[in-house]
Order: C-alpha cells, then structure tokens, then sequence
C-alpha cells in the first residue's frame, strides 16, 4: 500500500467484528477515485448514476402501512422490495414497470472481491439493493430473512456520510454492537452472523470534501449484494 493510499483512508485492514463477520476499512475507496483525482468520474459511482436513472430512488411501503424513511432501488436480476402486499424479491421494478437494471460488473466486482477477502470464494450476487438516506433516515433493526439460502453471505458497500450502525443478536433484545461505518467501507456478513439483528441509527449531517459528487452530497449510500435467488 503506497501513501498515496492510506492518505485516503485505505488501511487494507481486515477487523473482525463478530464470527464470520469482516469490517474491511476503506476497501471500495479505491473504486470511488477516478485516475485524475475527481471523485464524480469514478466507475463505481458513474455506474451507480446510470442504475437510479433507469429505476430512481423511492421509498417504499412497509407492509404495516409506513412509509420508509429510506429511499431505495435496485438493480440485478432480482430487486427487494416491499409493499402492503409484504417484503419480497422481484425480477420487475414494480414502479416503472420494467426488468430492474443490470448489475454493472464494476459493482458486482467490488463485491465479490471483498467476499474474498472475508474468506467467501465464488460469492456471486443477483441482487444490489440501494439504500439512500437523507438527512434523518433510518433503519428500524431487523434481520435479512427474504434470501433464499442463509449460507451466501451479505456483502454491503457504505458510501457518503457516515453512519451508526447497530449490530446486534440474534434475538431483538440483544444488546446491539454500535459500528461507524464510513465512507468507503465494506462489510461481508456470513455465517454464523448472517442472522444477526441490525439497524441504521438516523442519519446526521457531517463533513464532506469540497468536491463530494452531487450523488453523495449530505446523504449516505449503502449498496448491500445479494444472493437472493
Ligand atoms: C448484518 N442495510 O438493506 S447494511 C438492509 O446500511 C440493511 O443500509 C443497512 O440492513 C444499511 O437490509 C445495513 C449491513 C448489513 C446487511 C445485512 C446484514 C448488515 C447485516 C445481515 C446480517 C447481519
Ligand atoms: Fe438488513
């Protein structure tokens, strides 16, 4: 790792937080800088433009009648969603009427490349939900039940402002672990974790550099990755 790096923030550290759980620091960094510096020409985030034009951020219906403070979208040959109807997978983005996006190989890279790294080999994600929180959303704590097979780990990509995240047990009261998850840091959940109880505390407003891109500017994006099929 050259200076240049860690000046970034890229520790290429590996922190385990819980068993089969990895907070890898700064891993998804690298794909968020364009070779000249400027951050809103990197891959990642160009795709990630190009996705909510095709199928744009909504906040969906919770099957008790909520509105979710957190606007989402997807893409991948399947896509989360909810509605009063109840949470499930789709092939269709319900709004738009239309196949949800492709997943853009720089995305589903980064993904599998930090499964890697958590000790998952061949993690190969259908789905990328995308998270966006405005200035107050939240995540209520809950546990991911609506994959198919609790043996795929969940990879999750933090962009833009930091966030609290809880990270608790396997029962609701369980005392939560806090996390701060910020800008550029991966999380591979698996295992012995994959069930685990979590949740986002309400975003607040923080520091960001000059040259944010308008996409992250004072909100945080979480790309989660999925085998949801
Ligand atoms: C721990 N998203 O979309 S990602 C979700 O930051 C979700 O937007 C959060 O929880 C966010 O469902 C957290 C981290 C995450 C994802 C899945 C997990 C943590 C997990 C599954 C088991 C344990
Ligand atoms: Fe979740």
């Amino acid at each position: 790792m050259d200076l240049f790096n860690q000046q970034l923030g890229e520790t290429n550290e590996r922190i385990g937080i819980a068993p089969d759980a990895y907070l890898l620091i700064g891993f998804a960094l690298e794909d968020t800088q364009a070779l000249e510096g400027q951050i809103s020409e990197s891959p990642l985030l160009a795709a990630l433009e190009k996705v909510i034009l095709e199928a744009p951020l909504r906040r969906m219906i919770t099957p008790g009648g909520y509105t979710m403070s957190v606007a989402m979208s997807n893409c991948g040959k399947l896509g989360w969603v909810t509605s009063r109807a109840g949470y499930r997978y789709t092939m269709h983005d319900p709004v738009y009427e239309r196949p949800w996006p492709a997943m853009p190989p720089v995305l589903a890279d980064i993904a599998q490349k930090a499964a890697l790294k958590a000790g998952f080999a061949d993690f190969q994600p259908d789905a990328c939900l995308i998270n966006h929180y405005g200035m107050g959303a939240r995540m209520a704590l809950h546990q991911d039940k609506d994959e198919r097979d609790y043996a795929q780990p969940i990879v999750s990509v933090s962009l833009g402002l930091s966030a609290t995240f809880h990270f608790g047990g396997f029962e609701r009261t369980d005392k939560p672990l806090k996390l701060i998850l910020n800008h550029g840091d991966v999380v591979v959940w698996g295992g012995a974790s994959r069930l685990r109880y979590h949740g986002v505390l309400p975003l607040k407003a923080g520091l960001q550099p000059s040259n944010i891109p308008p996409l992250l500017k004072d909100c945080r994006i979480n790309l989660t990755f999925r085998k949801a099929g």
